[in-house]
């Protein structure tokens, strides 16, 4: 095939952190959208198929990161450290690793990137409130505070180069939810994918935060201000019911695992390695 003249709405999609557990999903999901995508992890990852490019990088190697951009459209980046880890591991990955990031992105000419963030970086608002993408930050954990480092980070680069971000503020995505909490943050994967679809595909972003939950009974999180996006949950927490009812009975009031829309992660950190 011609290199000039792609088949696909993109010919070449970066996706990090392909070999965990969303972007071994998206993996599977984001074929059509590309000629090529590739697939970069720090770790060993099944091997290329049809349309596909591996790439093993680590994000905190500079030189590595400039190269795995060349050649890319738009980025998913699903990659780094994505819960509470120790500090430095943290550092090295979603500050350092993500700088290079950029950086590569301006270098590279990418114009798009759709970064995962993390709920967490508002997870010391209390279950009772309902916030949305202008309510100040409030950080449940390191891991959280790095996810707002991305978020500002990625606003620089909008603000300063023009490159556009959306960023995903994840709730909790997998096949289910897996407790009580989860049953408000649930983000199902068809969701997953159509809301970076809409992130990936809407002609104009800016710098665009939105929050990554599917069409739960229960909602902490209000995504008026990125309507643009056109995203429109399909799947939702009722679908599970059954497994977390609510039971009406009222948590302690000194638990603060329940008081926070952060749940276990406000007592996770931080961690130190000595
Ligand atoms: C996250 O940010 C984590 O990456 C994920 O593993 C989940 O634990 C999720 O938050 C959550 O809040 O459930």
């Amino acid at each position: 095939m011609n290199e000039a003249t792609p088949r696909k709405p993109f010919h070449r999609l970066l996706l990090t952190g392909a070999g965990g557990g969303l972007g071994t999903v998206l993996r599977e999901r984001i074929k059509p959208w590309a000629d090529v995508v590739r697939l970069s992890d720090v770790k060993v990852i099944p091997p290329a198929e049809d349309g596909e490019e591996v790439v093993r990088c680590d994000l905190a190697d500079r030189a590595a990161v400039l190269a795995l951009l060349e050649g890319v459209d738009a980025v998913l980046h699903f990659g780094g450290v994505s819960i509470e880890q120790p500090i430095d591991d943290i550092v090295q990955a979603n500050i350092v690793g993500l700088h290079h990031l950029y950086e590569a992105i301006h270098k590279q000419g990418v114009k798009r990137v759709i970064y995962a963030s993390s709920s967490h970086v508002v997870g010391y608002y209390p279950t009772t409130q309902v916030v949305d993408a202008g309510a100040p930050l409030r950080p449940d954990c390191i891991y959280g505070v790095s996810k707002c480092f991305g978020e500002a980070l990625s606003r620089y680069y909008y603000d300063r180069f023009g490159i556009e971000t959306v960023c995903l503020r994840i709730g909790s995505s997998f096949e289910e939810p897996r407790n009580a909490r989860m049953m408000t943050t649930f983000l199902a994967y068809d969701d997953l994918v159509e809301l970076v679809r809409c992130a990936l595909f809407t002609p104009r972003v800016g710098h665009t935060i939105t929050f990554g939950v599917s069409d739960n009974p229960t909602r902490w999180w209000d995504n008026r201000l990125a309507a643009h996006l056109g995203y429109e949950p399909k799947r939702s927490s009722r679908e599970f019911a059954d497994r977390f009812p609510p039971s009406g009975a009222r948590p302690p009031a000194d638990d603060v695992t329940a008081t926070y829309q952060g749940g276990p992660f406000v007592l996770a950190g931080p961690i130190y390695k000595d």
